[in-house]
């Protein structure tokens, strides 16, 4: 990083101290996103992020001159692509946990994925509910004992990357909290991607998640080489799938000539040199209300 880089990511900062536990795979997180933005010299004003609830939704107000989102729990997606639909010229990143992602949100996941959002995804996978203390979660790895489940959860456990990969991506890609070289590069190769995003980042969480420690992701993952084809969709999909051995991390798949992303497909939006942002007007509803009475 370049001194200008550095500078740059200040304007991200809030005077606000974080809240997470020691160690917590959030603050490098945090610290990835804030980096990516610096080195793709995005001025915060055309940035959004948008947080769901959980521990890393606690993140909200420590970023800061940015414009910022605090949702409801597993709804940061809608939030963030309607945000998008009406100012497109604002790169939104989504902040989504396990818990909120793939339970109370996971419709939304599954129509974001299909209608290609122009938006970042970035999922922290701690796999389990985090903020309300250690609970067991759609991708919780079965038989582990959790708090509410000490003898583990009868529910098959979830694959991420199968789910999304069975939707017809644009870009999925997979880091860790350890890594935050890495995932900064991912960030910024999806916040320059037209269409959905999807970042899947394993995140430690030292106080509830006793499996996937720090040290098992960095004994366990590896990045992806130069000679990788990310546009091969059927090896990226194998690639990304299977972990019984070894877990990819990096960019595994980026569509070569992707679909168009919904915004690009909005019929109604062709030829629009303006936002919806910018159309706003005050408009007289009385006529309308009048006719309901
Ligand atoms: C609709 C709804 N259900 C449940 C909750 C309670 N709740 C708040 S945070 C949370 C767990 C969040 O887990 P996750 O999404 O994985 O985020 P993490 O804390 O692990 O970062 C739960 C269950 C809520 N706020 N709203
Ligand atoms: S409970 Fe886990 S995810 Fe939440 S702050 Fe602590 S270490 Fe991080
Ligand atoms: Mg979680």
């Amino acid at each position: 990083m370049t001194q200008d880089n550095y500078k740059s990511m200040a304007k991200y900062s809030s005077p606000n101290p974080c809240t997470w536990c020691d160690g917590c795979g959030d603050y490098g997180i945090w610290t990835a996103v804030k980096r990516a933005c610096a080195e793709l010299e995005l001025d915060p004003s055309e940035v959004l992020m948008c947080f769901d609830i959980g521990c890393h939704g606690n993140m909200s107000d420590k970023v800061g001159g940015c414009y910022r989102f605090h949702g409801l729990h597993g709804r940061v997606l809608p939030f963030a692509a309607g945000a998008k639909i009406a100012n497109p010229k604002v790169n939104t990143i989504a902040f989504a946990g396990d818990g909120a992602t793939f339970s109370e949100g996971m419709n939304h996941l599954v129509h974001s994925v299909r209608s290609n959002y122009p938006i970042v995804c970035l999922l922290h996978n701690n796999e389990n509910y985090g903020l309300t203390t250690g609970q067991a979660s759609a991708v919780t790895r079965q038989d582990t004992p959790m708090n509410s489940s000490p003898n583990g959860i009868p529910e098959a456990t979830l694959s991420p990357m199968d789910l999304v990969f069975s939707l017809s991506p644009t870009f999925v890609a997979r880091g860790t909290s350890c890594d935050i070289k890495q995932l900064t590069e991912i960030i910024k190769e999806g916040i320059q991607h037209d269409g959905f995003a999807y970042i899947d980042v394993l995140q430690s969480c030292p106080t509830y998640n006793k499996f996937m420690t720090a040290e098992f992701l960095r004994e366990h993952c590896y990045a992806v080489g130069s000679d990788y084809d990310a546009s091969d969709f059927e090896n990226a999909r194998r690639t990304a799938i299977d972990t019984s051995e070894k877990i990819a991390t990096g960019v595994l798949y980026h569509a070569k000539d992707p679909r168009p992303s919904f915004v690009g497909r909005l019929k109604s939006r062709d030829g629009k040199k303006s936002s919806l942002v910018e159309e706003v007007e005050k408009g007289d509803v009385g006529g309308f209300m009048q006719e309901m009475v």
